[in-house]
């Protein structure tokens, strides 16, 4: 599956936002930035791959996208850049890109500060807040600037750290332009990114050669560079602008006969490689970016694989290596065999258009065939999720029975009938279990209340789980990655209680809730509850987003007996009639 395929909407939305907001701070003219606005806009919420619609031929004749647009998305596509983006944001100093991102300020906000103020970095709009000019500019006043002045506040405060999608999509840019700017050369993604960590502070690249210099000079000099910290005969360093932030980017250069061992040092985590240097320093060995060495002699190197067997391990993968108890399982040969993205028969949750997604329920069921997926499982919100368009009783009888018309028409899946049924403050759900009775499997989730008192969170859950209609809670935590903190919940009292009454728990795949997470899952497989990875999608596009999914629950040691998605249709029957009355 290509989740860089998938998310390619996304990216061209945001470009073609970001050349609006521009546009703007250049005071051009206002139809054309409009135009581009609606074209973001037509993109993002495009009900399938951008790039399937162009090839088709359908793209064209959406409203909003005329023939200039339609050449810059098509070179895009093609060649991975828009000239005329990278023409447009030459006209900017390119930290000015950064005060769009403070909350409350937006592209007028930034025209003004920068034409009037001659404002260009966050660190010059500091000053203007301190002495008061902000205030006394026209449009502004003492609210708004004690307002931006707390965006700015906010954004310092937050880790630096940025989202596992966003770290992509920089691994992608690079990645990319080293492939164009030499043949086959063999990249390897390294660090917290290729662990699938669920936050990622740089993103680290090895790249096989011995044109060292020419490499990193191509990085360096590269078209989306925003600035370059550091750059040598083997190493550069440079903060890239990305469609949506700015991301810092380390490319080291090493020889073919290294790669293993760099491959092994640069991806981490540094604890695990911290054992594994122990363990080699026992065998009177000594192990580093270059290669495992006996003396002078190099013993391994090329592979990792060969560098884990000749210290008497198992091969173990990336998103393990944590020193969370890997090493050891990998010295008994003990480790889990992994759940992979090919054991995934279908997806649990999905929104269509009958709440707030964008697709329809057939739609949906193509994109899930092209997976490959036997099953899909739809879960519009309830009412209660008023700003969702959550369905009523008599919408979601209505969802059932057009989703088994669906079946009789659509051949090769089985579409499930579910709901992501709100649970009320009380504990109780938002349908009654009449209504329940009929769909094939039951999501439930909290949508209100997220800030109560741990005590309250943690009994509202438990009780949706003692209702026998519940198969799993959807995002438990309901944190959202660098925005929201995780609810309060004893998540030990919530996996127990799972385990007691045959609930399984959501891995939640957005790159925004990774929920639960990697340790949660693991303290779940634990006490043997079963784990349901769920998109959540509000789009087809975003099926794509299982990767992050089945990667968190791999973090967690999950194989596929651990998980719902890796059942028959059969199966997942029997798991739900076993809680039935
Ligand atoms: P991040 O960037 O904070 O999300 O986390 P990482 O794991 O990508 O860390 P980073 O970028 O500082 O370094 C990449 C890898 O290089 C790291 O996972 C392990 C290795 N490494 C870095 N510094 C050390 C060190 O001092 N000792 C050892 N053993 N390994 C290190
Ligand atoms: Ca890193
Ligand atoms: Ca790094
Ligand atoms: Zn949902």
């Amino acid at each position: 599956m290509d989740i860089i395929k998938v998310m390619k909407n996304a990216e061209l939305s945001a470009i073609f936002e970001q050349m609006a907001d521009v546009m703007e701070i250049l005071g051009e003219d206002r139809f054309r930035i409009n135009s581009y606005k609606k074209v973001a806009r037509v993109i993002g919420e495009l009900p399938s791959d951008v790039e399937d619609l162009l090839s088709s031929g359908e793209l064209a004749k959406l409203p909003g996208i005329g023939k200039s647009s339609l050449a810059k998305i098509e070179e895009f596509i093609i060649t991975g850049k828009i000239t005329a983006y990278i023409e447009l944001l030459k006209k900017i100093p390119p930290t000015l890109l950064d005060l769009l991102r403070i909350p409350g300020m937006g592209p007028k906000g930034v025209k003004a500060v920068y034409e009037q103020l001659h404002v260009t970095s966050i660190a010059e709009l500091k000053k203007a807040i301190e002495s008061g000019s902000l205030a006394e500019l026209p449009g502004f006043g003492e609210k708004k600037a004690a307002g931006i002045a707390k965006g700015i506040a906010f954004m310092e405060t937050s880790t630096g750290r940025i989202r596992l999608d966003q770290a992509l999509e920089a691994a992608e840019m690079v990645n990319g332009l080293l492939k164009n700017c030499s043949g086959d050369l063999s990249i390897h993604t390294a660090g917290s990114l290729r662990r699938r960590a669920e936050t990622i502070g740089d993103v680290d690249i090895l790249v096989a050669s011995e044109k060292g210099q020419e490499i990193i000079s191509a990085f360096t000099k590269a078209g989306f560079v925003r600035e370059v910290l550091a750059s040598g005969p083997t190493k550069g360093s440079a903060i890239i602008q990305t469609t949506t932030i700015p991301v810092h980017v380390d490319v080291r250069v090493v020889p073919e006969k290294s790669f293993g061992a760099a491959a092994q040092y640069f991806t981490g985590s540094k604890e695990h490689n911290v054992r594994l240097r122990e363990i080699a320093v026992k065998q009177k060995l000594k192990l580093n970016e270059y290669g495992l060495f006996k003396g002078k002699r190099m013993i391994a190197g090329r592979t990792e694989q060969e560098i884990y067997h000749k210290l008497g391990l198992d091969y173990i993968e990336p998103v393990l290596r944590e020193d969370r108890g890997e090493v050891e399982a990998a010295k008994n040969h003990s480790l889990p065999e992994l759940i992979q993205f090919k054991d995934i028969k279908g997806d649990f949750h999905m929104h269509t258009t009958a709440s707030d997604g964008n697709c329809g329920i057939a739609e949906l069921a193509e994109t899930a065939k092209d997976l490959g997926y036997k099953f899909i499982c739809i879960t519009d919100h309830s009412k209660s999720s008023a700003i969702a368009h959550g369905l009523t009783a008599k919408r979601l009888a209505r969802q059932i029975k057009e989703i088994r018309e669906h079946n009789e028409k659509i051949k090769g899946i089985t579409i499930l009938a579910g709901t992501e049924v709100d649970i009320l403050a009380d504990g109780s759900l938002d349908f009654d279990n009449k209504l329940l009775t009929e769909l094939d499997f039951v999501i439930a989730s909290i949508h209100s209340g997220l800030a109560s008192p741990r005590q309250k969170v943690t009994i509202r859950t438990l009780k949706a789980m003692d209702n026998p209609y519940v198969n799993c809670i959807a995002h438990p935590t309901g944190r959202l990655i660098g925005q929201r903190e995780a609810m309060d919940l004893d998540i030990a009292a919530v996996i127990e209680h799972a385990a007691q009454t045959h609930t399984a728990l959501e891995v939640n795949a957005n790159p925004m809730r990774l929920d639960l997470k990697d340790v949660h899952c693991k303290m779940a497989i634990d006490s043997g509850v079963k784990l349901v990875i769920g998109t959540d999608s509000h789009s087809t596009g975003q099926l794509g987003l299982i990767g992050f999914g089945v990667a968190t629950a791999g973090r967690g040691w999950a194989r596929k007996t651990d998980v719902l998605n890796c059942l028959s249709v059969t199966k997942i029957k029997s798991f739900v009639a076993a809680k039935r009355p």
